[in-house]
């Protein structure tokens, strides 16, 4: 067994995005494209000899063969042990805890979240701090640098490790401990929940479904929601993990989570309903024939949080990424405490969950969490609702309905243009930042623009600051309609268009989101110029 040093040349694309590195698993598969990014990592990030690293993944196609690359590489770079999830699975969520609870130096976490899987789909690399989270963009950047100026990488001569056995091998003079990828994660949800409630409330007749999209969940929830809770076998579907998650597109919201939307609003729809992602950290929140946005789930979470054991001393604050909806906002002026705007990512809450500022955080894509990891977590906010459902005794509408009624309704919805030439995107932010000055004090029917800018955030934690972020077209009664590039794609550029009304008036609360918002969607394609620039007139998803 010997250290092989093997002479490589960079790749210039190797900028990880909002959440790491993402492409095509054939570009993955180019010789060295891997191992130099894992490299740059373990040149970036000065793990101490001995240093404990977890790895896992979503499970998705080339998820082995990339974890047998790092073993060898995490050998030859003085790694002391490496934690891997049995199969080399580990969700996202998971991937924090175990971080955390093992102090572990930090962690590699194979995953294109919500993006296809397969030989032509795509695949993802991240690293995760000793705080369980996203690396910060200083690191992110420092892997990058290193990526362009990469000449060699290191890596042991050894053969494949085997992952589905629990236990220990050696690697060289390293560990390889394989650890069982669901039993610390469940303990910790065990510590957080009532579980005793929400199994009685199972057992009383309510009704659920989980949706694991055939991705990293459903081993996860078939023991948590099944197992240790009770609920009626069945209740996970699509429950066995694929590498090509079914040819499916493991993204919890009303397009891709089909199955799941049919049942929910379907003849005898069970109460409840939700949905995770490719690796788990995302969710979907349903009650019968009742979709919950993500902003209003986040904003129902903190209003009731104090019901929910793990956070019965109340919340230090909450957060949200800058194009989530506002009804956060108003619990939190409610319950007075601090509520912080970040940029889309979850790496920008880090910080400030490490500094005590903020308890629960979340994003209008899908995502909610609180510190007890550092990313965001699907199935804990999916017990999250069990909890309170189960402490409040009513349906998932009646909750929502009651608190938007105390609160008002903050509209919502996002249009997603996929797959767009580059240039044609770029033309739009370009054609929208030149217009703030035409734009402010502009009256538009019931709309007066208030101002306009281009998102930027000053970590109040360490100072650092992140420009940008998104253009943002604020009204003067509070609406919003935000432009910005996804930083997650694979393929061209993805537009999303949010778009944001408030609305106080409860007569008004029964309207759908798309009529309550058409008069801003119109503004949005007409100040962006998008249809004629992109030649698109309808977006490829709206959620
Ligand atoms: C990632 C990030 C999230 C972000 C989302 C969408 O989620 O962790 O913070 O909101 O991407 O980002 P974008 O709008 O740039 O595509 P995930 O679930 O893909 O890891």
């Amino acid at each position: 067994m010997s250290i092989r040093t093997v002479s490589t040349h960079p790749f210039p694309d190797q900028k990880p995005g909002t959440s790491g590195l993402r492409k095509k698993v054939p570009v993955f598969q180019q010789p060295s494209y891997l191992e130099n990014f894992v490299q740059a990592i373990f040149d970036s990030v000065n793990a101490p000899q001995g240093a404990t690293l977890v790895l896992g993944g979503d499970g998705r196609y080339y998820n082995r063969e990339a974890i047998q690359i790092i073993l060898k590489m995490a050998a030859a770079n003085g790694f002391g042990k490496v934690l891997v999830g049995q199969g080399g699975i580990l969700s996202t969520p998971a991937a924090s805890c175990v971080i955390r609870k093992h102090k572990a130096f930090g962690g590699i976490i194979l995953s294109a979240s919500h993006n296809p899987g397969g030989p032509k789909e795509d695949f993802g690399i991240k690293f995760n701090s000793s705080n369980g989270g996203p690396a910060t963009e200083t690191v992110t950047e420092a892997i990058f640098a290193k990526s362009k100026a990469i000449t060699s990488y290191r890596i042991l001569d050894t053969a494949d490790v085997v992952l589905d056995r629990l236990g220990e091998t050696a690697l060289g003079s390293m560990k390889v401990q394989v650890i069982d990828a669901v039993s610390d994660y469940a303990e910790l949800m065990e510590s957080l929940f009532d579980f005793a409630a929400i199994r009685a409330l199972l057992q009383g007749g309510f009704k659920i479904k989980f949706d694991a999209m055939h991705a990293v969940n459903g081993p996860y929830a078939k023991e948590i929601i099944e197992k240790r809770l009770g609920a009626a076998p069945g209740s996970v579907m699509n429950a066995v993990p694929l590498e090509d998650f079914g040819g499916g597109h493991p993204d919890p919201n009303l397009t891709y989570a089909h199955d799941l939307v049919e049942i929910m609003y379907g003849a005898d729809a069970p109460d409840f309903g939700a949905a995770s992602d490719g690796d788990g950290d995302r969710n979907m929140i349903l009650g019968k024939r009742f979709f919950v946005t993500p902003s209003d789930s986040l904003a129902l979470l903190a209003a009731n949080a104090t019901l929910v054991r793990g956070y019965a001393k109340g919340l230090a604050g909450v957060a949200r990424s800058m194009p989530t909806s506002a009804a956060v906002d108003r619990v939190a002026k409610a319950l007075n405490i601090p509520c912080f705007e970040t940029p889309t990512g979850w790496k920008f809450f880090g910080n400030l969950m490490d500094a005590d500022k903020v308890t629960l955080c979340g994003e209008e894509s899908f995502g909610t969490g609180s510190d007890h990891v550092r990313e965001k977590d699907g199935l804990w906010a999916v017990l999250f609702w069990l909890n309170i459902v189960a402490a409040r005794k009513q349906s998932v509408e009646a909750i929502v309905r009651e608190h938007w009624a105390k609160y008002g309704r903050n509209f919502y919805s996002r249009y997603d243009y996929e797959g767009l030439p580059t240039e044609a995107a770029n033309g739009v932010m370009l054609h929208l930042r030149d217009s703030f000055a035409t734009l402010t004090g502009k009256q538009f029917g019931k709309y007066t623009v208030g101002s306009c800018d281009d998102f930027s955030y000053t970590d109040p934690v360490d100072g650092s600051v992140s420009k940008g972020q998104g253009v943002r077209v604020l009204f003067s009664d509070g609406s919003r309609i935000i432009f910005r590039l996804s930083g997650t794609g694979t393929e061209g550029a993805t537009l999303r268009v949010y778009l944001e009304a408030y609305e106080a008036d409860v007569a008004r609360h029964h309207l759908d989101a798309q009529e309550a918002l058409r008069e801003l969607i119109r503004l949005a394609l007409d100040i962006s110029e998008l249809q004629t620039r992109t030649g698109r007139d309808q977006p490829t998803v709206i959620t």
